[in-house]
């Protein structure tokens, strides 16, 4: 049985994964009415959906254990971005971001003795070192290519099979 204290260290948790399905989403509709970059906006809406099952498997996770998961209320995400380089500077923020709590939530699960629980979020721990890996590749490329239409032509063509977030 989960404790009241993890219970609610894994809400936020659930709150986390589904701003960040949002956040995706928003980028995958800005994408969508660029030109040119249908790649790209394959893969945010691939990512928010990614997210949204992040987040799933935490409240089954929580219903499962005995505790109470609760489907949060969320604000509305940034909509616009002043440039694709931007937009991915914000993912890779929002990756580390998610990274840090997701330490968080392990270093409370050692503390308490929830074996459990920690041996659950190792799942998470992977999977952030994966997505921030290729957060940092995107923005990197993105870094090479500069302002060079061909460049970005690429990018958005190869973007679609760089394995893309939970692969
Ligand atoms: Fe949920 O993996 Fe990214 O944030």
């Amino acid at each position: 049985m989960l404790s009241k204290s993890m219970q609610d260290a894994l809400n936020k948790q659930v709150l986390m994964e589904a701003q960040s399905s949002q956040a995706y989403l928003a980028m995958a509709s800005w994408a969508d009415i660029q030109p040119g970059l249908k790649g790209v906006t394959q893969f945010f809406f691939k990512h928010s959906d990614e997210e949204r099952m992040h987040m799933l498997k935490l409240i089954h996770y929580i219903n499962d254990r005995g505790g109470f998961a609760v489907v949060p209320a969320l604000a509305q995400p940034v909509l616009t971005f002043v440039s694709l380089k931007s937009a991915f500077e914000e993912l890779l923020n929002h990756e580390l971001a998610v990274s840090s709590s997701i330490n968080d939530l392990v270093d409370s699960a050692l503390k308490e003795k929830d074996y459990a629980t920690h041996n659950f979020l190792q799942w998470y721990v992977m999977e952030q070192m994966e997505e921030e890996s290729l957060a940092r590749e995107c923005n990197d490329k993105l870094e090479l290519i500069g302002d060079d239409k061909s460049g970005l032509y690429l990018f958005d063509r190869d973007i679609v099979s760089m394995g893309g977030p939970g692969k």
